[in-house]
């Protein structure tokens, strides 16, 4: 009888521990993150406090409805460099060549030459967005969505970002 028992107790703690491990691994599994990688120095993966704590600018741009959208984020240039990629004085010669491909969890895919993120090139300020109105965005769009403003429409504008890919066209 005692035995019965015994082993009954410890049948239910290996239960009790497979189970909160599992919560645990799932727990673990959705802390979003997004990647900074490839032709990279130092590759970069972000959760949402990490990015939370960098320097955030705000930028507008129209929906696809045509409504002016005002979002927060962290510029692209800043987070390539903080992944060592040849932006600012490197960006030159076959340099000019390298490209961010910015892919997202439902496999959609857009490509920016790294000229098109530097300031030394252009005015226009890219973000990965992080929140909007103050908010965090909405499931189907964030947690990482992509801000590109002065642009005719918003296809490049990716929602649900996962990588930020740094490639080299160069033959
Ligand atoms: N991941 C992902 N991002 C995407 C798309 C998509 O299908 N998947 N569609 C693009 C297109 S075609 C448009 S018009 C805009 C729509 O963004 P909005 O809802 O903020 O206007 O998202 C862009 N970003
Ligand atoms: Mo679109």
């Amino acid at each position: 009888m005692k035995k019965y028992y015994l082993s009954t107790i410890v049948l239910a703690l290996l239960f009790f521990i497979t189970i909160s491990q599992s919560v645990h691994a799932q727990t673990v599994a959705k802390e979003a993150v997004v990647k900074v990688e490839g032709e990279v120095l130092k590759p970069l993966s972000l959760s949402l406090s990490d990015f939370a704590k960098l320097k955030h600018v705000d930028v507008t741009m129209k929906s696809r409805e045509g409504v002016l959208q005002q979002y927060s984020g962290v510029p692209i240039f800043d987070l390539l460099r903080l992944a060592g990629v040849t932006v600012g004085k490197e960006l030159k010669g076959e340099n000019l060549t390298k490209y961010m491909l910015v892919r997202s969890s439902d496999g959609y895919e857009v490509v920016f030459s790294l000229a098109e993120l530097d300031p030394s090139f252009t005015n226009r300020v890219v973000i990965l967005a992080d929140s909007k109105d103050g908010k965090p965005l909405a499931d189907g769009v964030g947690p990482f969505r992509l801000v590109v403003p002065d642009e005719n429409k918003p296809a490049r504008s990716a929602l649900e970002v996962t990588n930020l890919i740094i490639r080299f066209a160069k033959d």
